[in-house]
């Protein structure tokens, strides 16, 4: 019944659009890339932690509690009658970033010129900064963009959307491939396959984001070329991460594993600064000795202090209340020492790998 209904429903819309506004081209079989510019963490605009999320870092000033009644979209409801200020949270700024990858198999090149059949994923995203030896991960502002560095490929195909309005510029060689300019719609597949099919990277691409952030990777199995009697799956495992979820987490019997010709959003949060490494789970002691192994860092907090800022004061703050700063020689407002999450007490935690300084020296920072 609700087909029926549908159907021509929507076929009378599509009819009734201008012609300005009716797709220019619409494909990507199964194939999806994602990256939004907004999102109930980082929404941007004034009284958030970052106001531009989409596309630059801001500086940390301490946490902001904030409320939330609707997502970002104005679509969905947080606020009811009995709790009338929806979602209440601390906010600690960071940004949105994005990145792409393949599935799939590539060459090595040994030492001694051998070349080498591998398993691995390959970027298709932030293809100009793997070549210059820069993590593939992208703020959506750039991301958001079809890739579009000339009339080829990397890989030496050439590129059938250069000179057309999908790709007129060659001012983009940082952006997704696939990702079509309005007002088409959907996903480029056979740029995602000319560039992805047997152009894995060994390390797998390098992928970089900051504390607080939220980071979107997309993840197509393009298949193996070389290996046509395979139909192996491709996951993405953050090793030793603090996933929100299991459900990201790319471990296939607790969550799902991606099939050759589909594409996959993880998403990920980030608490915990450090120096990780990545991995294809499928079969581990396969998939990732045959390649599928990459590095991963997360900045932390401290990058982003205030400008002539106390340091200090930017990252300690007060712990947890508004008097113990102003008892210890700080002002009153909230910082790194604050937040469960981020809050280092060597005495009592040997993991706390970001001490604060343990007295104001007046620094500054720049
Ligand atoms: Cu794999």
């Amino acid at each position: 019944m609700f087909r029926r209904f549908w159907l021509p429903t929507l076929f009378l819309c599509l009819a009734t659009l201008p012609a300005s506004a009716q797709p220019g081209y619409q494909g990507g079989g199964s194939f999806h890339v994602q990256c939004p510019t907004a999102t109930l963490l980082h929404p941007g605009g004034t009284g958030t932690g970052n106001s531009t999320p989409a596309t630059s870092e801001a500086q940390y000033n301490g946490p902001v509690s904030r409320s939330v009644t609707k997502d970002p979209s104005g679509q969905y409801s947080f606020a009811s009658s009995t709790n009338p200020n929806g979602l209440t949270f601390i906010d600690h700024g960071g940004a949105i970033k994005c990145q792409e990858i393949s599935g799939g198999d590539g060459m090595m090149t040994e030492v001694d010129g051998n070349q080498t059949y591998m398993f691995s994923f390959g970027p298709l995203s932030g293809l100009n900064s793997i070549q210059n030896g820069q993590p593939g991960t992208q703020f959506p502002s750039v991301f958001n963009n079809p890739y579009c560095a000339g009339p080829t490929y990397v890989n030496g195909q050439p590129n059938p959307n250069y000179g057309t309005g999908e790709c007129n510029s060659g001012t983009s060689p940082d952006g997704a491939v696939g990702v079509m300019a309005a007002p088409s719609i959907g996903v480029d597949a056979a740029a995602i396959m000319n560039t992805g099919v047997l152009n894995g990277n060994i390390p797998a691409p390098l992928m970089a984001f900051d504390e607080d952030d939220e980071f979107f990777l997309t993840l197509t199995n393009v298949g193996m070329i070389m290996r046509p009697d395979l139909f192996e799956q491709h996951t993405v495992h953050f090793h030793g991460y603090p996933n929100a979820s299991s459900f990201y987490d790319g471990v296939p019997d607790a969550s799902l594993a991606i099939n050759i010709g589909g594409s996959f959003t993880y998403y990920y949060v980030a608490p915990d600064a450090d120096t990780y490494f990545w991995h294809c789970h499928i079969t581990p002691p396969e998939h990732l000795q045959m390649g599928m192994v990459g590095q991963l860092f997360v900045r932390p907090r401290q990058n982003r202090p205030q400008d002539k800022a106390n340091l200090l004061q930017s990252l300690a703050g007060c712990l947890g209340n508004s008097t113990d700063g102003p008892a210890r020689g700080l002002p009153s407002v909230l910082g790194h020492q604050s937040d469960i999450r981020t809050a280092c007490n060597p005495a009592t935690d040997i993991l706390c790998s970001v001490p604060i300084p343990v007295a104001d020296t007046g620094a500054t920072h720049n």
